[in-house]
């Protein structure tokens, strides 16, 4: 299968707890590489526009909030299915749901304060990609 990418955000939760490093290692151990990376502070204006498919949610005031409430570490990932093997990484969205081993059932505290985000498909992946990274700043 082609290498494929995706978007990755460790959330404000999981830098505050210092935990960058063990969730980067998550990515790599798992076969995907780190081909962009930036920490940012997102402002309110980035954060709702990221999040804009979920704005008539009732979580969605909530989630900017908390998406806004301290940096954050934007990637880009690549390997073979990447967009799907994240995810697996990942875990279910509610870390009482997540499977053991994933990073949201070792290090989420709360549904919301789920420590990371990953694209849910090629479309997705494209667009949050582009959202906040610029080609050049991506090396394979
Ligand atoms: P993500 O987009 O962050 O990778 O997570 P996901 O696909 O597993 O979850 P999604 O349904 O897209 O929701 C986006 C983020 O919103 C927060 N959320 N809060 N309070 C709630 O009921 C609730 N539900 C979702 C989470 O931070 C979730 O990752
Ligand atoms: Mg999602």
């Amino acid at each position: 299968m082609a290498l494929e990418r995706t978007f990755s955000i460790i959330k404000p939760d999981a830098t505050r707890r210092n935990l960058t490093g063990k969730i980067v290692d998550r990515f790599e151990s798992a076969g995907l590489r780190v081909v962009a990376s930036k920490r940012v502070w997102l402002s309110k204006a980035q954060a709702e526009g990221f999040y804009a498919v979920h704005r008539e949610r009732p979580f969605f005031n909530d989630l900017v909030s908390f998406m806004i409430s301290g940096p954050v570490v934007l990637q880009v990932l690549e390997g073979e299915n990447a967009i799907a093997k994240n995810r697996e990484i990942m875990g279910a969205t509610n870390p009482a749901n997540a499977a053991e081993g994933t990073i949201r059932k070792d290090f989420a505290e709360s549904i919301e304060a789920n420590s990371v985000h990953g694209s849910d498909a090629p479309e997705t992946a494209a667009q949050e990609i582009a959202y906040f990274f610029a080609g050049i700043e991506i090396v394979g």
